[in-house]
C-alpha cells in the first residue's frame, strides 16, 4: 500500500509546484523556446510603414537575432528606426512558410544605440494578428496592449494563445523624441500545451481514486469478515458454556 501514498504524494507536489508556478508570474499555457520570427528560424517581414535608412536602421535588425552592444569589440546591430517619430508604426511578420502557429508570448527588445534619456526607443505598443492566407485583405484580431520600460533589456508580453499567420507590431509611441521610434528585436513564441499536461495529471489521480475507493471496499470487506467470523466464534462459545454452565448446574442439582 506504501507505493499509493507515494504516488499520492509525487502527484500532489506536481501538481503543487505547477500552481505555483502559475501564481509568481507564468500563465497556466507555456510558451515555446524557438523564436517563430527569428530570420534564422525562417521568420520574416512581410510589411513595414518606414524605416530609417538601408545599412543602419534597416528593418530586417528586428528579427537578426542581436541587439546592439557598445564593449568593445562593438557587436550587435542597431535595430530599426522610423523614418520620423509619426505613429502608429507598423511591421507585419510571418513564420517560416507563412505557418499558422498558435502564439501566446511575443519580446521587445529596447535596447539600441541611443541613450534612453534620448527617448527613442518603443513604448506603447499593440499586437494584432490574422490567420488569413492575405494580410492585405485579413481581418486582425487585437492580443495584447503593451508599454515598454525605457530600459535596455529583453520585455516579455504573454496574452491569450492565439492563431497567427501573420502577426502586426503597431507601435503607438516612443519615449519622448521628436526624431524617430526604435526597436532593438522582435521575437514570437508558440503556446505549449500545459493544459494536456494537466489533463494527464487529472486523468492519473482520478485512477488513483478510483484504485484507492476499492482498496478501500477491499479493506471494509475484510474488516466485515473479521469481524463477522470472530462475533460468530464468541458467540459459539460463549452459548457452549452457558450450555455446559446449565448441564452443569442441573447436575449439581
Ligand atoms: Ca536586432
Amino acid at each position: 500500500m506504501r507505493w499509493f501514498w507515494l504516488a499520492i504524494a509525487a502527484l500532489t507536489s506536481s501538481v503543487f509546484a505547477q500552481t505555483q508556478t502559475k501564481q509568481v508570474s507564468k500563465p497556466l499555457v507555456l510558451s515555446g523556446t524557438v523564436n517563430l520570427v527569428a530570420a534564422v528560424n525562417g521568420g520574416a517581414i512581410v510589411k513595414f510603414t518606414s524605416q530609417l535608412d538601408e545599412e543602419n536602421w534597416n528593418v530586417k535588425n528586428l528579427i537578426d537575432g542581436t541587439v546592439w552592444d557598445g564593449r568593445v569589440p562593438q557587436t550587435g546591430t542597431n535595430g530599426w528606426a522610423s523614418k520620423e517619430a509619426k505613429f502608429p508604426q507598423e511591421i507585419i511578420f510571418s513564420f517560416r512558410n507563412r505557418e499558422v502557429k498558435l502564439i501566446n508570448k511575443v519580446v521587445l527588445d529596447p535596447t539600441i544605440p541611443d541613450p534612453t534619456f534620448i527617448g527613442r526607443a518603443t513604448r506603447d505598443f499593440e499586437i494584432w494578428v490574422t490567420a488569413d492566407p492575405d494580410p492585405e485583405k485579413a481581418t486582425w484580431k487585437l492580443v495584447l496592449i503593451g508599454t515598454l520600460r525605457n530600459e535596455k533589456q529583453r520585455q516579455e508580453f504573454y496574452f491569450i494563445p492565439s492563431e497567427a499567420r501573420f502577426v502586426k507590431l503597431r507601435i503607438l509611441s516612443n519615449h519622448g523624441s521628436d526624431r524617430y521610434v526604435a526597436l532593438g528585436e522582435f521575437e514570437v513564441y508558440e503556446a505549449t500545451h500545459g493544459i494536456a499536461v494537466l489533463d494527464q495529471l487529472i486523468a492519473r489521480l482520478e485512477q488513483l481514486l478510483v484504485d484507492l475507493k476499492r482498496y478501500r471496499d477491499l479493506l471494509a470487506e475484510q474488516g466485515l469478515r473479521a469481524v463477522t467470523e470472530g462475533s460468530e466464534k464468541g458467540q459459539t462459545e460463549s452459548e457452549k458454556g452457558q450450555t455446559e454452565g446449565e448441564e452443569k448446574g442441573q447436575v449439581e442439582k
